[in-house]
């Protein structure tokens, strides 16, 4: 009997989502910071045995926004629980429940399917912690499991992922056994750019930056020849961007260029342009030229 099944993972800003994503899968298809509301997108991507299929929805953190493309952000994570056999409920170990959780478990008491305690991070936090933080949560809501992991160490990934299969139903094969995601070319080398940037760049500029495809050509030596625009959303971001003598967009392109080298498996050109779009993030027009848009 094969089984199968949808699988959304969720939760606040930084607690570890595309992290947990990434280790299942062995390959990083989901960009990753230290700084929250990374994930802009619901990333779907496909994990296929011979007994079963799942398919993962990636989604972004859930917060307050504060401009259309907060709201965006938390509108796709929340469609991301429409029809699902499974919801990870991400968090870190914590004192007590906050509101941005207490937020989206009263959303999760409304949906008719088991819900996952996933408290990730345990590496970094003492068992006394942990404990204590487990128990906070599930007098707080009836989860069908519970169980503390480390995405980034990998520890009790292997036994999440066992109790997930339980969950999964009878069901065909939806996808193609080679296929592991739903995203395109060009939105891994766009979201790599913006990874890169978010990594080198200070605190006020990372939440303003997007990144919009150009040009994406291969020659016929196989090199890829890739330009982007980086926008940002004041001229001062522009100039941190840029750095001094140009050092931090030259890194953010190093960076860039030798992933997408690995990811592309081919040699890639890669030129980066930054421009000042303002207030692109409550620009409908730009925010859809950008990819971020609502799929109905
Ligand atoms: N110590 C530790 N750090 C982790 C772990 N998992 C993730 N992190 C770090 O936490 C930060 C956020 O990770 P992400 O995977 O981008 O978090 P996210 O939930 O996808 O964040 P958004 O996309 O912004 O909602 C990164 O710096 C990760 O390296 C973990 O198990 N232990
Ligand atoms: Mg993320």
């Amino acid at each position: 009997m094969f089984k199968s099944g949808f699988v959304t993972i969720i939760g606040r800003p930084n607690v570890g989502k595309s992290t947990l994503l990434n280790h299942i899968m062995g390959e990083k298809l989901s960009i990753v910071s230290s700084k929250p509301q990374t994930t802009r997108n619901n990333i779907q991507t496909v994990l296929t045995s011979e007994e079963y299929q799942m398919v993962f929805v990636d989604t972004p953190g859930i917060h307050k926004p504060r401009h259309k493309l907060g709201e965006y952000m938390v509108k796709v994570a929340k469609d991301a629980l429409k029809e699902v056999d499974v919801v990870l409920f991400l968090t870190n170990p914590s004192d007590e429940i906050g509101k941005g959780d207490s937020m989206i478990l009263e959303q999760l008491r409304e949906i008719d399917v088991p819900v996952y305690l996933v408290l990730n991070k345990i590496d970094e936090n003492t068992q006394e912690r942990v404990a204590k933080t487990l128990k906070a949560y599930s007098d707080f809501f009836p989860f069908k499991e519970i169980i503390p992991i480390s995405a980034l160490k990998g520890k009790n990934v292997e036994t999440l992922l066992d109790l997930m299969k339980k969950e999964l139903p009878e069901g065909p094969q939806y996808y193609p056994a080679e296929m592991i995601t739903d995203v395109q070319e060009r939105f891994i080398v766009s979201e790599t750019v913006r990874e890169k940037a978010l990594r080198l760049l200070s605190e006020e500029v990372p939440h303003g930056i997007a990144v919009d495809i150009i040009q994406m050509k291969k020659n016929e030596i196989g090199t890829y020849h890739i330009e982007v625009d980086l926008l940002c959303e004041k001229a001062s971001h522009k100039g941190i961007i840029i750095g001094k003598n140009g050092q931090t967009l030259k890194k953010i392109g190093e960076y860039a260029r030798k992933d997408l080298e690995k990811f592309l498996n081919c040699k890639v050109n890669l030129k980066i342009w930054v421009k000042v779009r303002k207030e692109w993030r409550d620009n409908p027009m730009l925010l859809k030229e950008l990819g971020y848009k609502n799929k109905k």
